[in-house]
């Protein structure tokens, strides 16, 4: 018979068994949303013994709260807190104004600026300690968190000798996030930007979402679509915005807004948007003082104009100087910018779409006030897997040039393809624009100091990203394209950085600091994006993806409302050859670029490979360098891009055991959707070529398994992010 005690003991047995194995199993599933701030038991976080910091204001409760929970996660205790140096391995965090520790030691942070910090090896009372100092708080910040990415990453403390300024100053994400929560181009989930909840309930993941910004020194937020609904500038919606600001504010990040340049129209009642109408200026000098009453430390307007359909100063015969500098003005007195994007093209223009900002930027050099970047994506077209720079990098030497990095991957396959932007940001920052002799590389033009000596001093320079953020569990929609915002952060802060190296970074905190772990998978992510070209548009081809959607291939797309958004607008492919001419011989956009890029941009024989098509329009028997014909090496691209994707599904496939089950199956999942998108990319493209051409494929090539209308007759009304 079972006595009280026995079945008591079982129960107890029973329990015990539970608990070991609920220690076994990981606490919780890895589901991604940790971000790259896992703060997983690392080698060396031991070595801290205690903490030094200060909790007086917002931003130094924040540098002291990651560095206690990254500590604690990394260690498996919580260092104890001290006002003074105790022991051997104490780190001390602060300002001079902030830590007496911090001013006793009078360092020389003359070079920090107002968001450096340097972090160094030093004896404080005979004790070895580790010292993150600044002469803001907001730098302390920015040095507690590179001082949790050493230990994340495996690195010792000892003998450390870290200075750190960022070269940038504008680092902005651009949310294309609309009110409604539907995201443009947006490929994981809702907006993160719970309106209707908003200013009452701060979700959490606000912090979050600041936390990581802050972590790779992220310093603003554009909340909404540059296609701009004015709404976001009513009373209602700033005071979403302020309680989003009041969130941000401890971490160093500022709030922009996507101003619609018709809102005096919409919102403020007026009959018109003019510039120099003195009613409308009026209108935005309050609406910016009305701002500045919710949001103290707003930073400024994002505005795309009179570009694809959205207002605009030329709607009233003004230039694109006349309404940046109306907006300039009004922000002026409180501090704020205007990013006058440099997107535009007309249908209506006869002239290669390529060549329409620079013709109408170029003039307006010099012409806009001191508060206004004129923001340029990173090619002429329009964030395709590989452009060449854009040729205003270099050409308006009087205008601060802000980069527009597109990180959300409308065109390289949304979330499901795993393609790594770091080396695509890397080839345009290290873009050599000649525009004043060798070494006049774009990350020059972004940072200011290519023309220093034409802009006024203190002219503001600048970084944005299209964010590739949503209300997805882990963020990005998939748990490699964090990757890219991480890395778009890091070269925001200083665009000299290897994207090589960052993705070692990322990896062994997303990851593992394991060296069989690491090692494939960087190289993994250092090829992904070039089999993405290799598989959509090799050569220099461009824009050849579906309609509207932008979801796959449609290198047939043709006729519709605009010729400059359909494919055979930019490839040209006839029986006789394919590619754009751009040269002399066709729409000379080559010329836009400093003579000595002009002459082997326009010469078939010198243009880099990788731009062929998309400066010059050649037969199918071209020879390339490969000694195989156009069409020949056009196949052998699209092959190789799908073998590479085939490699990284067997490297991944080989590193289960190296990393959670959840993420590695989710992984897994996405490089076979990849793997067949990537042959579907191949098959549908040389079926078209084919048509054209008539020629057959070269020996060993693997025809398309269906005919070209079959590719032709795939629609996809509901893919996610259509614009
Ligand atoms: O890339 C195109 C996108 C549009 C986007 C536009 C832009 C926000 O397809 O969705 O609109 O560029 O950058 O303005």
């Amino acid at each position: 018979m079972l006595t009280v005690s026995t079945a008591l003991r079982a129960v107890f047995a029973g329990l015990c068994l539970l608990a070991a194995g609920l220690a076994a199993a990981p606490a919780l599933a890895e589901d991604g949303y940790e971000l790259w701030l896992r703060y997983r038991p690392a080698t060396h976080a031991r070595a801290v013994t205690e903490l030094v910091a200060a909790a007086a204001t917002p931003a130094q409760a924040a540098a002291r709260a990651e560095l206690l929970r990254g500590l604690a996660g990394m260690s498996g205790h919580r260092p104890p807190l001290s006002d003074t140096v105790t022991r051997t391995g104490a780190v001390i965090v602060g300002t001079a104004a902030s830590s007496p520790v911090v001013a006793r030691l009078r360092l020389d942070t003359a070079d920090l600026g107002r968001e450096g910090y340097l972090i160094r090896s030093v004896v404080v009372d005979g004790y070895a300690a580790t010292i993150i100092a600044a002469n803001e708080d907001i730098g302390a910040l920015y040095g507690a968190f590179h001082f949790l990415r050493l230990l994340q990453t495996g690195q010792t403390l000892d003998d450390l000798d870290v200075l750190e300024a960022p070269k940038v100053q504008l680092r902005v994400l651009d949310h294309w996030d609309n009110l409604d929560r539907f995201v443009e181009r947006g490929y994981a989930g809702a907006s993160i930007w719970d309106w209707h909840k908003l200013p009452d309930w701060r979700d959490p993941r606000y912090t979050d979402y600041a936390r990581a910004n802050a972590s790779v020194g992220i310093n603003g937020a554009v909340l909404n679509n540059v296609n701009a609904n004015a709404l976001i500038l009513a009373p209602m919606y700033l005071e979403k915005v302020a309680a989003l600001a009041d969130v941000f504010r401890p971490w160093g990040i500022r709030i922009y807004l996507s101003a619609r340049f018709s809102a005096p129209i919409e919102i403020g009642g007026l009959q018109t948007a003019d510039p120099l109408d003195p009613t409308v200026r009026r209108w935005w000098r309050d609406k910016a003082d009305e701002i500045y009453r919710h949001v103290p430390d707003f930073g400024g307007f994002l505005v795309k104009a009179n570009s694809e359909g959205q207002p605009g100063p030329q709607d009233y015969g003004r230039s694109h100087a006349d309404g940046a500098n109306m907006l300039a003005e009004a922000l002026a007195a409180h501090g704020g910018v205007v990013m006058w994007r440099a997107f535009v093209y007309s249908n209506e223009q006869p002239d290669d779409r390529a060549k329409q900002a620079y013709s109408e930027f170029v003039p307006l050099d010099g012409k806009f006030r001191d508060n206004v970047l004129v923001q340029v994506k990173n090619g002429a077209i329009d964030f395709q897997p590989r452009e060449p720079f854009h040729p205003l990098f270099g050409a308006m030497p009087r205008t601060p040039l802000m980069m527009e990095f597109q990180i959300t991957k409308e065109y390289l396959g949304f979330a499901t393809h795993l393609a790594y932007l770091g080396p695509l940001y890397e080839e345009t920052l290290r873009a050599d624009t000649r525009a004043r002799g060798e070494g006049s590389t774009v990350a020059k033009v972004i940072d200011g100091s290519l023309h220093a000596d034409n802009l006024p001093g203190g002219a503001p320079t600048g970084m944005a990203g299209v964010a590739n953020i949503g209300a997805d569990r882990n963020w990005s929609g998939s748990h490699f394209d964090q990757a890219n915002w991480y890395a778009f952060g890091r070269l925001a802060w200083n665009p000299q950085l290897s994207s090589q190296a960052i993705a070692g970074d990322w990896v062994r905190m997303t990851f593992s600091n394991d060296s069989a772990f690491v090692r494939p998978v960087v190289d993994m992510m250092m090829a992904s994006r070039e089999a993405v070209v290799d598989y959509m548009t090799p050569l220099g081809l461009h824009h050849l993806m579906g309609r509207g959607h932008h979801y796959g291939p449609g290198p047939w797309i043709a006729g519709g409302p605009r010729a400059d958004w359909t494919s055979v607008y930019y490839h040209r492919a006839d029986e006789d050859g394919i590619g754009f001419d751009r040269s002399a011989t066709g729409s000379d956009a080559v010329a836009q670029y400093a003579l000595p890029v002009a002459q082997i941009f326009g010469d078939a024989e010198r243009v880099p490979e990788k731009f062929l098509l998309w400066f010059h329009h050649l037969p199918w028997d071209h020879d390339t360098r490969s000694g195989r014909t156009l069409w020949h090496e056009l196949v052998h691209r699209y092959t190789r891009g799908v073998d590479t994707v085939m490699r990284m599904r067997a490297t991944w496939d080989g590193l289960k055991g190296h990393v959670d089950a959840e993420r590695h199956a989710q992984v897994a999942a996405f490089l076979t959707i990849q793997h067949k998108e990537a042959h579907w990319w191949r098959d549908a493209s040389i079926a078209y070529w084919q048509r054209i051409n008539g020629l057959p494929l070269p020996p060993g090539e693997t025809p398309p398994p269906r005919p070209l209308e079959y590719y032709e007759s795939l629609e996809f009304p509901y893919a996610p992010g259509g614009g």
